[in-house]
This record gives structure tokens, sequence and C-alpha cells, in this order.
């Protein structure tokens, strides 16, 4: 496995170009924050660099994850509220034949508990799992223009409760956190300004065109800066955090790629406080020391505004994430022991859910790139052991001391954070499924690369669904819909089209969501690009996110007429149960239509390789800036390797 990660990470090197922008030289950095001041907030106390605050009147401590955490319980009486009216307005176009919906939620709001509760969830898959998933956010946001037409799905993300990301997917979701809940339309502009410029590298730093602060040498040397001011500061460092912060220059529009803007600020912004959008959840595995294979068994963290922790029986433990570097034992901070602020910084923590990424700065030495880069970046390496080249370290550990019957790293002080999809959970729906969180439906977008054409074929579900039947252990009470083997996926075409799971929920070990399967599939574009081609134009880029619309919207509803009203009834689904309410007979045929049958071909299907389903957009003609790929990236992207498919 080491050596072909190798191979792929200099091709990662190669093609990867970050379009931050931040304050030109000589730009007070004040009247920058100033002007982004609405976003995720610039609130670290020193940068990059954790530090000691004044501690809180009670003191933070980790909680028992029995329960959510009364800052959810709280938010979600807000959000509840936004959901139920948004709900309202997505059922004014998306129709159900003979079925007054918008009347049935104006029946029901009353009584919270019976409105739907929607979970969106976008799996890893590097910048195909950003774009393709950002294609699916811009179709279920109704700030989209005409996505409140008739078979289109514009509101979704309005009615939506929870929206998870995992590595790629979790790129996406904090890109859109942290610059203010952009709508995908104004992160994709065609300016210079554009925050998403992936024509350039992320090995180069900043396009020297728009808002130039630094040459690649300054660049690396700001990074650099900033992770030994973390070292400095007492705190282990990882390659991860290279890493996150030269990511954060392409996914945080902010001066310095945001190198103050901490997680835990979302939870700091008035929008967010409002309920005006749903909780972001990002997803990452936790790795026992010298385990290098991680496997079902792994611990499934999560990041929410709140807090860093688990529901798995192993830690089931929650602590204060803007407290996250402080040196709690047992499940308390002692008294001699300081406050920490400033270590869950947005990169690191987007980082940490994609920290297989780091395996490119391993390529170094093979790339093509200027000998001053390599330069640089070996001196990066030199201290870190290639062993854990995948880890985020986070010590102190949350949890050390906590629960220690059970916990496998009661005794741990360091606390080793790997990519979230390296338990094959390539999707975040363990946050979703959790039974305390009560979500009704899942709309989960895969861009993982399963086949050998980098096109899913369900393994991120099936993950999921052996680790609720085999570790009955860790599921914890957590309950997943049957799903069949990849085969069956490929041979039926259930990774071509939506495909609803668990739509009888007599049929289930528990309670569990529907789940609404949106897998990658070619459109207008062959969005099958490979995981470690990094370096996207704007005609490119542009072309995946329509085709990530076109997916979950079924074109529209042209593939299929009936799709946004069999969306409007997945949506419902939980609730008319809950309510005794007749399904609808449009409904009944939709789940006809695109309910799994339980049906298997297990047979070895021939080589998956789908043609687009309409004419495919040319990527050739528009006067977008293009950045010719590195010859490198040619001969690399032959090389296929299943490490990689998990981003
Ligand atoms: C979470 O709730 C606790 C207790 O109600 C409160 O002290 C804390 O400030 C809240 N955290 C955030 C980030 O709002
Ligand atoms: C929106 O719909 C109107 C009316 O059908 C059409 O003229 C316009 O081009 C559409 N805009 C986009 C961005 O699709
Ligand atoms: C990015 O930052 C620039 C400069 O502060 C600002 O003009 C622009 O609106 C921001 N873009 C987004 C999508 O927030
Ligand atoms: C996880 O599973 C592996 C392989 O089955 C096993 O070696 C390891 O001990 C397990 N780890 C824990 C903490 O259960
Ligand atoms: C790359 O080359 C440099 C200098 O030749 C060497 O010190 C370094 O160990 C090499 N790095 C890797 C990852 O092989
Ligand atoms: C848990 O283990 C830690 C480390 O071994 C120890 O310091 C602590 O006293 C233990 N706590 C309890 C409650 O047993
Ligand atoms: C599905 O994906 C897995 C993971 O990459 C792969 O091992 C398997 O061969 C694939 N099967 C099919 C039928 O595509
Ligand atoms: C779907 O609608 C959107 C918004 O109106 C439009 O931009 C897109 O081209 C349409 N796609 C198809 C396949 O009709
Ligand atoms: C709300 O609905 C739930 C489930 O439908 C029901 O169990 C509960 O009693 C209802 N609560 C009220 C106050 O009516
Ligand atoms: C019903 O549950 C059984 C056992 O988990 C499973 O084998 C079967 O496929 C499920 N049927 C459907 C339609 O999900
Ligand atoms: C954009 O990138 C694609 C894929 O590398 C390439 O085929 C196309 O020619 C590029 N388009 C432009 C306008 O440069
Ligand atoms: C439903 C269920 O099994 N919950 C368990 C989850 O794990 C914790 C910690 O081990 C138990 O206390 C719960 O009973």
């Amino acid at each position: 496995m080491k050596p072909i990660s190798f191979i792929l990470s200099l091709s990662a090197l190669a093609g990867f170009l970050p379009g931050a922008i931040a304050a030109p030289e000589g730009i007070n950095n004040d009247l920058y924050i100033s002007d982004i001041s609405r976003r995720a907030l610039p609130n670290a106390p020193n940068g990059y660099a954790p530090s000691k605050v004044d501690c809180p009147a009670s003191r933070p401590s980790v909680r028992s994850a029995a329960k959510l955490s009364p800052n959810e319980t709280e938010w979600l009486h807000k959000r509840r509220e936004k959901t139920t009216s948004a709900l309202k307005d997505f059922f004014g176009h998306v129709k159900i034949p003979n079925f007054d919906a918008a009347g049935y939620i104006d029946k029901v709001k009353d009584n919270i508990t019976d409105v739907p509760n929607i979970g969106i969830a976008a799996s890893g898959g590097g910048y195909r799992a950003l774009m393709n998933g950002a294609g699916a956010l811009k179709a279920f946001d109704s700030r989209t223009t005409n996505s409140t037409s008739k078979g289109q799905l514009g509101g979704l993300l309005q009615s939506a409760t929870y929206l998870a990301g995992l590595s790629g997917g979790g790129w996406l979701v904090t890109s859109m956190y942290m610059n203010n809940f952009s709508a995908i339309s104004n992160l994709e502009t065609e300016n210079e300004k554009s925050v998403w410029q992936f024509g350039n590298n992320i090995l180069e730093g900043p396009d020297a065109g728009s808002f130039q602060i630094v040459d690649t040498g300054k660049y690396w040397d700001h990074i650099h800066d900033a992770v030994n001011a973390k070292k400095d500061a007492g705190f282990a460092t990882s390659i991860t955090d290279y890493w996150g912060r030269a990511l954060s220059y392409q996914l945080i529009n902010a001066t310095e790629g945001g190198i103050d803007y901490t997680w835990s600020s979302i939870a700091e912004t008035q929008n967010f406080q409002n309920g005006d959008a749903p909780m972001p959840v990002l997803v990452a595995d936790g790795r026992y020391p010298d385990e290098l294979v991680i496997g079902g068994n792994a611990t499934v963290y999560e990041f929410n505004p709140w807090e860093f922790g688990t529901f798995d029986p192993t830690v089931y433990g929650f602590v204060p994430l803007k407290f996250l570097g402080s040196k709690f034992s047992d499940g308390y901070l002692p008294s001699a022991e300081s406050c920490i602020r400033g270590f869950d910084n947005a990169g690191y923590v987007l980082g940490s859910s994609s920290s297989l990424f780091n395996q490119a700065y391993l390529k170094v030495n093979s790339t093509s790139l200027p000998s001053f880069i390599k330069d640089a970046l070996n001196g990066i390496l030199q201290d870190i052991g290639d062993k854990n080249d995948d880890i985020a370290v986070y010590k102190p550990n949350p949890f050390f001391g906590y629960r220690n019957e059970t916990s496998p790293v009661a005794t741990q002080h360091d606390l080793d954070i790997v990519d979230g999809g390296e338990d094959l959970q390539n999707i975040p729906l363990h946050p979703l499924i959790q039974p305390e969180r009560h979500v009704d439906v899942i709309f989960a977008v895969d861009s993982s690369a399963d086949t050998d054409n980098s096109w899913p074929n369900g393994t991120a579900l099936v993950a999921t669904y052996e680790r609720s039947v085999k570790h009955k252990h860790l599921s914890n009470g957590t309950a997943f819909p049957a799903v069949p083997d990849q085969n069956t996926f490929v041979n039926k075409g259930l990774n071509t089209r939506p495909t609803f799971f668990g739509c009888d929920s007599k049929n289930m070990t528990g309670p569990s969501p529907l789940v609404v399967y949106l897998p990658n599939y070619p459109y207008v574009t062959f969005s099958n690009v490979s995981t470690y081609e990094l370096t996207y134009n704007n005609t490119q880029r542009n072309a995946i996110i329509e085709n990530g619309a076109d997916i979950v919207t079924m074109a529209n509803s042209t593939r299929d007429s009936e799709w946004s009203t069999c969306v409007g009834c997945a949506i419902l689904s939980r609730s008319f149960e809950r309510t005794n309410t007749t399904v609808p007979d449009a409904c009944k045929s939709c789940f006809q239509k695109f309910c799994w049958d339980g049906s298997t071909n297990s047979t070895t299907p021939a080589p998956y390789e789908p043609d687009t389903a309409l004419q495919a957009i040319s990527l050739y003609d528009s006067a977008a800036g293009a950045v010719v790929m590195p010859s490198l990236m040619a001969t690399v992207a032959a090389v296929s390797a299943a490490f990689w498919v998990m981003l």
C-alpha cells in the first residue's frame, strides 16, 4: 500500500493550486477583518498558535454522550422552527399530486417531533467530492437562481437540520461556513476574486494575478512560521498542520487563509445562532497507536460547532471544541491547568478529516517542482516520520483518563485522528444515524472513487451497514438500513440513479432514517475525475458542479418526471408514520420506483463505464483562464489505488 500511495501523492502535489485571497501587502489587516466580520470569526487568541486564556466561570469538562449537548438542544428549537417554514416553501413548488403537502406541514407544525427532520451528507473524495457535493448543495439551495422552479429542489438546504461533511466533503462544508454560509454560486464566480480558484496549485501558493501577498517561497514561509508558532507554544504538530494551513488558503477567503479562524467560531456567529443555517458536522476516525490499517471498528469522531467527541461506546464523550488543547484529565480540567484556545483552527479541523491528503508531501522529490520548493518542503518533512504521515495529533488527548474501563484511548497522552474515510465509511452518516438526533431522512451524496474508473459502487453504504451489524458493541443503538453488496449496486444500476434504502422502517433493528442515496454519475461531464487530479480550470470546475446539481435533481426531473415529487415523499415518509397519515398514492408509486426492493445480483459485473446521460458540456470553450496541468499528472493519473478512494 505504501509505495503506491507514495506515487499517488506526488501527483497530488503536482496539481494542487490554491486561490487564496488575502490582504495585499501593505493593506491593513484590521480593515480586512472588519470586512469579513459577518463570517465565521477570526477569534483565535494568537493566530495559529493555541494559547492560554482565562477560563470561564464554569470550567470546561468532558460530558457523557448519552444526550445531545444543551447547546445543540437549545439551538434545535430555533432551527426546527426555521426548517418548518422552509419546508412549507419547499412544498410550494414540489407538488405531490392529490395531497396538500404544505398544508400537512402546517397541520403538524405545532408538534415539532412530527415535522420531518432532514440531514444532508457530503462524502469524501478530494476535489471531486468538494465540487460534486457543491453541485448538490447548489441545487438544494433556494438562493440559487431558478432552483425553485418546477422539478427542482431549491429549499431542501434551508429545510435541513444537519449538514455533514467528510474529507473533501468537509472542505466543502467548512468553506461554506467560513465564508458566511455563502451560496455555492458566490464561491464559484468567474472573476479573479473567486474564492474557489482550483486552477492554482497548493504547492505554489496564492495566484500572483489577483491578491498576491506572497511568492511561493514566502507562502511556505508563512505556513512554516504558523506551524512553528504552534510548536513553540508547546503543542505537537504533524503534517496535517501544514496541509490544513495550505488548504485554508484555498478555501477560506481571508488574510493568510484565515489563520485565526476557528471551527468553533461558527457557534458564535449570529446567523448560525438564529438557526438560519443547518448544523455543520465534520467526521474523522480515531487510530490506535501503531495501527496502520483502520478497520470497521475505528472510533468515529465528530466536530460540531460546539464540541468534539464521539457517540461510540469506546469513548462516549464530548469536549467543548473551543477549549481543545487544554489538558483535560479524568474528564475535568484540573485547577492547575489553564484553558487553551485556538487549537481548533478551521484549517486544522478540516485537515484532520482529510488527513490522507498528507501523503502529498511525501512525493515532493519525484515532482518537477522548482528545487527551492522541494527544499522548503523537505525541511518541513525532516522531523516527520512517514509511518504517521496520515495522522493529526491531538495532544493533549482531551479524553485522557476518561472512562478508563472502556476507552482504548484513556491511557494515551495523544489522540491520533485520521481521515474520516479510512474505515471505508466515506459518507458521513454516523452523526446522522444517532438515535438522539431523530433524523428522518438523509440525502447521501456519494462522490467516492470505488470502481476502477473512480465511480461509486456503494462501498461507503456497505461499510456503514456492516458496522451496524458486525460491530454491535460499537454501533451502540444505532441502526442502518440493509443495503446489498457492491456487485448488486453495479449490476442493478443502483449507482446510476437515486435509490432509497430503509423505506420499510419495520424491517430494521432500530430507528433509522430513510437514506436517499445520490451516487456520482455523468450527466453533462465526466465527474469521475481522479482523486489525485487536483488542478481544475473554471470551466471544468463549473461543469462538475453543474453535473452534481443534475445528479440530485435528475436533471431538473427531466430524467424522471416524478423525481421532485418522490424527494418530497422521502422527506415525509417517517413523519407520515408518526402521524398515522395515509401515504398518498403518488408516494406509493415513488416508493415502488425508488426504494431498493431487497433483490440482489451478486455476480461479478462487467467493467462499469457509463456515458453521459445528456449532451456533455465542452470543457474547451471558455474565456476563463485555464491552467495547463503539468504533464506529470497525466502519467501518474494512470496509476490507481484503493488508498486514494476514500479521501
Ligand atoms: C454551550 O452551552 C453552555 C451551557 O449552556 C454555555 O456555557 C456555552 O457558552 C455554550 N457554548 C457556546 C459555544 O455557545
Ligand atoms: C431562469 O429562468 C428564466 C425563465 O425561464 C430564464 O429566462 C433564465 O435564463 C433562467 N436563468 C438561469 C440562470 O437558468
Ligand atoms: C472574498 O473576500 C473579498 C475581500 O474581502 C470580498 O470582496 C468578497 O466578497 C469575498 N467573497 C465571498 C464569496 O465572500
Ligand atoms: C479492531 O479490530 C482489529 C482487527 O479485527 C483488532 O486487531 C483490534 O484489536 C481491534 N481494536 C479494538 C480497539 O477493538
Ligand atoms: C528528498 O530529497 C532530499 C534531499 O535529497 C532528502 O533529504 C529527503 O529525505 C527526500 N525526501 C523524501 C520524502 O524522500
Ligand atoms: C484513569 O486512568 C488515568 C491514567 O491511567 C488515571 O490517572 C486516573 O486516576 C484514572 N481515573 C479513574 C477514575 O480511575
Ligand atoms: C467496489 O469498490 C470496491 C472498493 O474500491 C472495490 O474493491 C470493488 O472491486 C468494487 N466492486 C465493483 C463491482 O465495482
Ligand atoms: C436545471 O435548472 C438549472 C436552473 O434553472 C439550470 O441552470 C440547468 O441548466 C438545468 N439543467 C437541466 C439539465 O435542465
Ligand atoms: C408529538 O408527536 C409525538 C409523535 O408523533 C407524540 O408521541 C407526542 O405525544 C406528541 N406531543 C404532543 C404534545 O402532542
Ligand atoms: C429487510 O431486512 C433484512 C435483514 O436485515 C434484509 O436482508 C433485507 O434485505 C431487508 N429488505 C429490504 C427491502 O431492505
Ligand atoms: C480545462 O481543463 C480541461 C481538463 O484538463 C481541459 O480539457 C480543457 O481544455 C480546459 N479548458 C480550458 C478553457 O482551458
Ligand atoms: C443504546 C445503547 O446501547 N447505549 C449504550 C451506548 O454506550 C454507552 C457507553 O458504553 C452505554 O452506557 C449505553 O447504554
